[in-house]
């Protein structure tokens, strides 16, 4: 067994729409255990710091400037390779072209609005979780 920790945020249009609790849902029903929750809008440096690896490229200002635009369900979940298992879930970057099934498959609107909104956030790496935990819950 792999068991491992990831953070998953929903980001403030999936809290706007009111998808938090589908979004937990999902998580909670693929057998992932749910080690802690937090609603809070997320100030600039810590954004600037959670997505450091997109910095000077093009969409960095927006999407910065999206993810503090509203609150934010910030969520560390464990389980048997979560990490692989919860982008899975969440589907590819672009809600257009994400697998039906997928979060951003199924629940991505807003087609206009660019790839910046959709919904959720999860790490992608063992070194990028264990980063991005820290990050978002120093305490845990
Ligand atoms: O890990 P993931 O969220 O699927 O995508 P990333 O390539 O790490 O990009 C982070 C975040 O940036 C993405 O969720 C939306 C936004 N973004 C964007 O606004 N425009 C792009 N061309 C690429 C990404
Ligand atoms: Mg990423």
């Amino acid at each position: 067994p792999h068991t491992e920790r990831t953070l998953i945020l929903v980001k403030p249009d999936g809290v706007r729409r009111g998808l938090v609790g589908e979004v937990l849902r999902r998580v909670e029903a693929k057998g992932y255990t749910l080690l802690a929750v937090e609603l809070r809008t997320a100030d600039e440096a810590l954004l600037a710091e959670h997505y450091a690896e997109h910095e000077g490229k093009p969409f960095f200002r927006p999407l910065v400037d999206f993810m503090a635009s509203g609150p934010v369900l910030a969520v560390v979940a464990e389980g048997e390779r979560v990490i692989e298992g919860f982008r899975v879930i969440a589907g590819a970057t672009d809600p257009t072209t994400a697998a039906p099934g997928s979060i951003r498959g199924d629940l991505g609107r807003d087609w206009g609005l660019a790839v910046t909104q959709n919904l959720v956030h999860g790490s992608d790496s063992p070194e990028s979780a264990e980063r991005e935990i820290k990050l978002w819950f120093p305490g845990l």
